[in-house]
């Protein structure tokens, strides 16, 4: 007879934790887990036979191990009252099969400044749920986030999901996480003038401001040509901490809210007004409790300048929307390295294999003075898929020495630069990056020192060579370079190289890894 092991079930758990670094990690069941993500096109999982046929095949090959996709409160609320799952149970079901973890966006009240994804019950009736106005009166497609009704009635339908979340979920554990709203804030005014929006504009800030900033007085003298935007902001982070809140407390997931960010023009209303971006965290980070982490959807091609602001003051860095154009893949290992980010996402990640370039409403997006490129894949799926496969495959060694000093990483932020030093405890990296177009992965990569005689490289486009540490004469000497794979953590070396291959060992178009062991002599006068 077997001897049945008596066991208590363990506690499930999803959350994040951060170190001293502040960085964060997000931990399954005490498990450190790297969300390599992509996520869909905003339709594409309103409909399951659409997701089989034309995204799960897709999502493939890309070595993804995490799908962001929508869940949009139009579905599952369509009666006032009456709830509707069976698409999410599906969308579960089908992710299960296919091994893919889920980042769930609920679109809510709010999907890029505008209120598209609420029930029709709620569209039509605009007196119960009243809309935003621009300056002069003019109604918008936007529900006021001063309207209480509306904030309810959203955090109602989003508690009854996270309860059901929670009932069909918990145990297996396909949804790590979820994301409230999207993109909010108003679109085309730097604030909401309707009459209620108005009349508490002119009143003093709120008691609550009053102390976080040590100042008191009405919107315009306490925040001056910040004003209406920070009266946004505290409206928006208000709404969607009472959501948030009650959601938690049906269901423990983390939760995060994502940025458009302000590009140029920079003016409130050319992007969404009072979101999450960097210049409202104060009042984001102290109001919105119930949220985790604050991410950025860095379409700009300042990445690094992005992930900076936001991996700051213990906000753990997390990319759920990012370009789409092959440089996103040379960004991923940068965000990781630099800045031990959570998770990457590119957007419209089904799409990623295709080659778009013709396909972009080039007109529309210049008059927006918005980069081309930000949307346009060039294939840049087969790049991506490299850098999943190893970052999946090498996250042993990733987590075992994030947020130490052994982690570098380099990026080329513009052709004017030609390469970069990066100093590991025994010698220097000479890194210089190889010119490229538009159509390949940036010049990036992550170096991961095992001890003061051997590291780990990782990147694309760039060469490599070991230097004497700056005003040294040591000599550096490399006894031993590999070229090989991570499977599963451990390493599989290929070719040893050495003797041509070794001088133009650099990192091509496609990521690759490779395995360095040098000794040093010093030179003693
Ligand atoms: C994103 C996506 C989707 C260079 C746009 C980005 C997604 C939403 N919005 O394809 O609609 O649901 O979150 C807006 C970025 C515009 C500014 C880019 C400046």
């Amino acid at each position: 007879m077997m001897l049945q092991k008596c066991q208590w079930p363990m506690k499930k758990t999803i959350e994040i934790k951060k170190d001293e670094k502040g960085f964060g990690t997000l931990y399954v069941n005490d498990e450190p887990f790297l969300i390599l993500g992509g996520e869909l096109h905003n339709s594409s999982s309103s409909n399951l036979q659409y997701m089989e046929k034309q995204v799960w095949p897709r999502l493939k090959e890309l070595n993804l191990n995490t799908v962001l996709l929508p869940v949009a409160w139009e579905n599952i609320e369509k009666e006032e009252g009456v709830y509707d799952f069976s698409l999410l149970e599906e969308l579960i079901f089908q992710a299960r099969r296919e091994k893919m973890k889920l980042i769930l966006l609920w679109f809510g009240l709010w999907k890029n400044g505008e209120s598209t994804y609420v029930p029709g019950w709620v569209k039509r009736d605009s007196g119960r749920f009243f809309r935003a106005r621009y300056k002069g009166g003019e109604l918008s497609q936007t529900i006021s986030p001063l309207c209480k009704n509306a904030v309810k009635a959203d955090a109602r339908a989003f508690t009854v999901f996270m309860k059901k979340l929670k009932d069909i979920d918990a145990e297996s554990q396909t949804v790590l996480m979820v994301q409230v709203e999207n993109e909010i804030g108003f679109l085309k005014s730097d604030r909401d003038y309707s009459k209620e929006a108005e009349k508490q504009f002119r009143s003093n800030i709120p008691e609550e401001l009053e102390k976080i900033y040590g100042i008191s007085g009405t919107w315009s003298e306490v925040f001056q040509s910040d004003a209406a935007e920070m009266f946004m902001a505290w409206n928006y982070a208000q709404a969607v901490e009472y959501i948030a809140a009650a959601g938690k407390r049906a269901y423990e997931l983390p939760m995060y809210v994502n940025a458009w960010l302000n590009q140029f023009p920079d003016r409130p209303g050319n992007y969404p007004s009072g979101g999450p971006i960097a210049r409202n965290k104060k009042i984001w980070r102290n109001i919105a409790k119930s949220i985790d982490v604050f991410a950025p959807d860095i379409y700009l091609s300042d990445f690094e300048g992005v992930c900076k602001e936001y991996a700051t003051e213990g906000n753990p860095l997390f990319i759920p929307e990012a370009r789409r154009d092959p440089v996103t893949a040379s960004n991923a290992f940068y965000a990781f390295g630099k800045y031990g980010a959570i998770g990457f996402s590119p957007f419209g990640i089904e799409g990623l294999m295709e080659d778009t370039r013709q396909k972009q409403d080039k007109e529309l997006l210049e008059q927006l003075q918005i980069d081309v490129l930000a949307f346009t894949s060039i294939e840049t799926g087969k790049y991506l898929k490299e850098t999943y496969k190893i970052l999946k495959n090498m996250q042993k060694l990733y987590f075992r020495f994030k947020g130490t000093e052994n982690i570098h990483a380099f990026m080329c932020r513009n052709e004017h630069e030609r390469g970069t030093i990066v100093s590991l405890s025994g010698c220097d990296l000479e890194l210089t990056y190889r010119p490229k177009g538009n159509e390949r992965p940036g010049c990036a990569g992550m170096i991961i020192e095992e001890n003061e005689s051997e590291f780990w490289a990782v990147g694309y486009n760039t060469d490599i060579r070991l230097l004497p540490k700056k005003s040294s004469h040591d000599c550096i000497t490399i006894i031993c370079l590999e070229e090989g794979f991570f499977d599963n953590g451990k390493w599989s070396s290929g070719r040893v190289l050495n003797g041509d291959e070794r001088s133009m060992s650099g990192f091509g178009q496609y990521a690759e890894v490779r395995h360095y062991i040098y000794c040093k002599e010093t030179t003693d006068e």
